[in-house]
């Protein structure tokens, strides 16, 4: 396995293998056969583009050869930047045919993300958009091009400028270099509860493992109409079961430049989408915009919602409200995804985030002392199993902490497990704001903000939001002069941040109030936030 990763035991793996999990199957033969299978039938549908099985095909052959030829080698690694465009897929399989390594970002993302990123996987390449939602990727490109030695092109799906165009590398085919299907096939970003983003490896075995089975699961079948609402790279609309699992059953991916109903309801229309997946907060967003009954929504059979906890108030509105079954999912870039399955009771599909997907998930629930709880307490989550990471890429350290050392990952969040196995989320330990879906962590802004001069220390905690679930305050402890609180988001903004993570909310604080070790106590934090909202709650909304 590519250095810095951690491979399963070897016991494990052969486990996994003879279990028939992991079948040596690697992410570009899936579409390959699929091509040869479907031929003329529709693959995706983009803004720009609508693509048979065969056209997808053969744009990822000419485009790996144009990889290939511009010198991009298999294992190295490529920083993929790229919006809800039919771009993404044919960069990410061009890249998976070669053996090249995608490492996913979200467009969200700007200079501080982007440049850790290159710098810490070493890419040898950035491939963006020329503009989208009205930011230009190409000054940022050109500012890491300039500073990051290893970062030898820019790829641009648009308007080049300097850079290399995507169109120009287009070339006749030539034979490339096959991955192994035991090897890492692209790097996810978890929502990371450190100061440094952490990366994550994933390899074509155990990843085509959790895209099957969840496709299985999810019912999809080559009728299928997936739309890709969420961000396209993120974990849950690629493999949950996502683009991936409707592309390995033959069905159509429909891809929404942005996922409010003006985008995504008229696609659902015209091209009778059938299933999608969406974050809470976007729920009662499509909820409303349904009522109003503009657009026919009718083809739409299964509703996925994940990322963050579901409401049942909220989750009871959407059978009625938009004709369709809802499913949980809880997931995780890691690996570990749970489903509520399609045809379970209607109290299951409101009051719970469903089941693992796999009989081989191992799933425990400890507490501080990682000691099994009784069944039906709440503990916290640990997991290992044949898809989910036994260590995050170059982080040894870290990697001590994140998991047992008998291999389980800890999920950082706190749940408990009904009597019929369904896992309810009821907390999380780790220190991470769910600000609606997108994973802040505290740490990472923290020490972002205690680069400003004005600001001696600074602690990031969750608060309440009725729309987003969470949303983020930072408790700062002046040096000086108290700054204005534009001071330190315009710092953050100016160090080039995802808006997401910029805190909502900044409350000056004399002193941290401490645990009785001495730390920080983000709890008492939190709830003097919280007070505070309840009793001016016209200020929040
Ligand atoms: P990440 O590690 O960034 O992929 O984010 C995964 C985390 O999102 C999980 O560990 C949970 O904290 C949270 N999450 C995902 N799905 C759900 C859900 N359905 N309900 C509650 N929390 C969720
Ligand atoms: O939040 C997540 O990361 C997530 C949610 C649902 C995920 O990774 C997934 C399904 O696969």
């Amino acid at each position: 396995m590519l250095p810095g990763c951690t491979p399963w035991p070897t016991s494990f793996v052969e486990y996994y293998r003879q279990k028939g999990y992991w079948k040596g199957e690697t992410l570009d033969q899936m579409l390959r056969e699929q091509a040869i299978y479907r031929h003329d039938h529709t693959a995706l549908v983009s803004k720009n583009d609508r693509w048979s099985y065969h056209e997808l095909d053969t744009r990822v052959d000419q485009l790996a050869t144009g990889f290939y030829q511009l010198g991009i080698k298999p294992m190295d690694r490529v920083i993929v930047q790229l919006p809800n465009v039919g771009a993404f897929f044919e960069v990410c399989f061009a890249l998976f045919r070669l053996g090249a390594l995608p490492v996913f970002a979200l467009p969200s993302h700007r200079t501080t993300e982007i440049s850790y990123f290159s710098t810490f996987t070493d890419a040898v390449a950035y491939v963006i958009p020329d503009t989208f939602m009205g930011f230009d990727y190409r000054p940022l490109a050109r500012q890491l091009h300039n500073n990051i030695k290893t970062l030898k092109h820019v790829i641009v799906a648009g308007d080049p400028a300097e850079f290399t165009a995507l169109d120009s590398l287009h070339q006749p085919p030539i034979d490339l270099p096959h991955p192994k299907a035991e090897e890492v096939a692209f790097f996810q970003l978890s929502g990371g509860s450190t100061g440094i983003p952490k990366l994550i490896p994933r390899t074509h075995d155990d990843y085509l493992y959790s895209v099957r089975a969840s496709a299985e699961i999810c019912q999809l079948n080559e009728h299928s109409v997936y739309m890709v609402t969420l961000p396209v790279a993120h974990n849950f609309p690629l493999s949950s079961p996502g683009s991936l699992g409707t592309l390995y059953v033959g069905g159509k991916v429909v891809l929404s430049l942005h996922p409010s109903p003006d985008y995504a309801f008229p696609l659902i229309e015209q091209e009778h989408v059938t299933i999608t997946a969406l974050v809470p907060p976007l729920v009662s967003v499509w909820l409303d915009a349904a009522k109003a009954g503009r657009h026919n929504l009718s083809s739409l059979q299964v509703l996925q919602v994940g990322g963050a906890r579901l409401r049942s108030e909220l989750a009871q509105r959407i059978p009625s409200t938009l004709e369709c079954t809802l499913q949980q999912v809880y997931g995780m870039a890691e690996g570990l995804v749970n489903y509520t399955w399609l045809d379970e009771p209607e109290d299951i599909l409101i009051h719970t985030q469903g089941k693992p997907i796999s009989p081989d998930d191992e799933i425990r629930v400890v507490n501080d002392e990682d000691h099994v709880v009784e069944s039906g307490e709440i503990g916290h989550l640990q997991t290992r199993g044949p898809y989910t990471i036994r260590g995050y890429y170059k982080a040894d350290e870290h990697n001590a902490r994140a998991f047992t050392s008998d291999g389980f990952y800890r999920t950082g969040d706190m749940v408990r497990i009904i009597p019929s196995g369904h896992i309810v989320v009821e907390g999380r330990a780790k220190d991470q704001i769910n600000r609606g879906g997108d994973k802040i962590a505290a740490e990472e802004i923290e020490h972002l903000l205690r680069q400003h001069t004005n600001v001696q220390d600074v602690a990031v905690v969750a608060m309440p939001d009725a729309f987003l679930g969470e949303r983020s305050c930072a408790f700062v402890i002046p040096r000086g002069t108290p700054p204005a609180e534009i001071d330190l988001t315009t710092f953050l903004r100016q160090q080039g941040i995802a808006a997401y993570k910029i805190p909502d909310r900044i409350e000056f604080i004399d002193a941290f109030p401490k645990t009785g070790v001495g730390k920080v106590s983000k709890n008492v934090l939190r709830e003097l936030i919280a007070q505070k909202i309840e009793n001016s709650p016209s200020i929040e909304s």
